[in-house]
């Protein structure tokens, strides 16, 4: 990516500057943080000439402002002076108390025709479906199948995590008959790329913990597996996230979800998987600095 991530016309004086970029498949998480003393700062994004379509990129999640605590955990409005202004139900420094009630587990088969509105907040490039056929001999029928040519992921409601323990599913990419609706190249340097993630936020999905990164090779076939939920996720208020960041489009890399269950404290059932899992946390925003660029920058081709 020939990308020069922000040139400032003006050059402020800079307090501080923390460059952090995770190996996340085929993206980068940027986050620059400095204090600025100019009045008329502008920033922009430019690509150097002569660059072609496979250097494509695009920018996402783009926030330059005051850096409130824990940028207001993504439930308030920043105003200057670094305060929190809460969005209705929460409160608190940095608005990450909530005083209403929120579901503590989630249990979905997928055996309605549609996707439970109690359980899923966002789904994007999939539905209940059965592209990938049954995920046996771990679950049955429909699953949630992502084959969409743009965005592939799906958001849970914002949960209450307290007294959960783990979080268990059946997941699969591709297949080995690789059909038309289920295929993935498992032979290409780049296929690692293709891998499905499981997140956490605790911020209404200002930033996202990696809990899990599923490789297409391990997932052929389809895996029932099972993750120790983070201690800094056991909280109110957390959304879940399965999110395949890249992926060749419809017809493609699809891949499909079944028995999605968190288990609380005490009530882990028989016969369960466990794999170990290797959170990679992005550190969140500095609450020292005054003001913040936060950006997220995504190849257009996942878009
Ligand atoms: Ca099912």
């Amino acid at each position: 990516m020939s990308l020069l991530p922000a040139v400032l016309k003006t050059k402020p004086e800079l307090l501080g500057f923390i460059k952090c970029a995770t190996s996340l498949p085929g993206g980068y998480v940027i986050a620059y943080f400095m204090k600025l003393h100019m009045t008329a700062t502008q920033f922009r994004w430019i690509q150097k000439e002569g660059t072609g379509e496979r250097q494509s990129w695009g920018v996402d999640h783009v926030y330059i402002g005051e850096a409130c605590p824990g940028l207001c955990s993504g439930h308030g409005y920043c105003t200057s002076g670094v305060v929190c202004i809460c969005d209705e139900g929460h409160h608190g420094d940095d608005c990450s108390l909530s005083s209403s009630d929120l579901p503590s587990s989630i249990k979905d088969n997928f055996e309605s025709s549609s996707v439970s509105q109690e359980s899923w907040q966002l789904i994007q490039g999939g539905g209940v479906g059965s592209g990938c056929g049954q995920l046996s001999p771990h679950a049955h029928g429909d699953s949630l199948y992502f084959n969409g040519c743009k965005m592939r992921q799906a958001v849970t409601k914002p949960l209450d995590l307290t007294r959960a323990s783990k979080i268990m599913f059946v997941l699969q990419i591709g297949s080995v008959a690789q059909t038309d609706s289920c295929n993935i190249a498992l032979d290409q340097a780049d296929t690692v790329d293709r891998a499905v993630l499981l997140q956490y936020s605790v911020n209404n999905g200002v930033s996202w913990h990696v809990i899990a990164q599923h490789q297409p090779k391990d997932f052929i076939k389809a895996q029932r597996v099972s993750y120790n939920i983070p201690l800094e996720a056991r909280v109110k208020g957390v959304m879940l996230r399965w999110w395949q960041p890249r992926h060749d489009g419809a017809g493609h890399d699809q891949w499909a979800l079944d028995h999605v269950e968190v288990v609380l404290l005490g009530l882990l059932p028989p016969q369960t998987f466990l794999r170990d899992s290797s959170p990679l946390l992005l550190p969140l925003p500095s609450r020292a600095l005054t003001s913040a660029l936060f950006c997220i920058l995504l190849p257009l081709a996942w878009l």
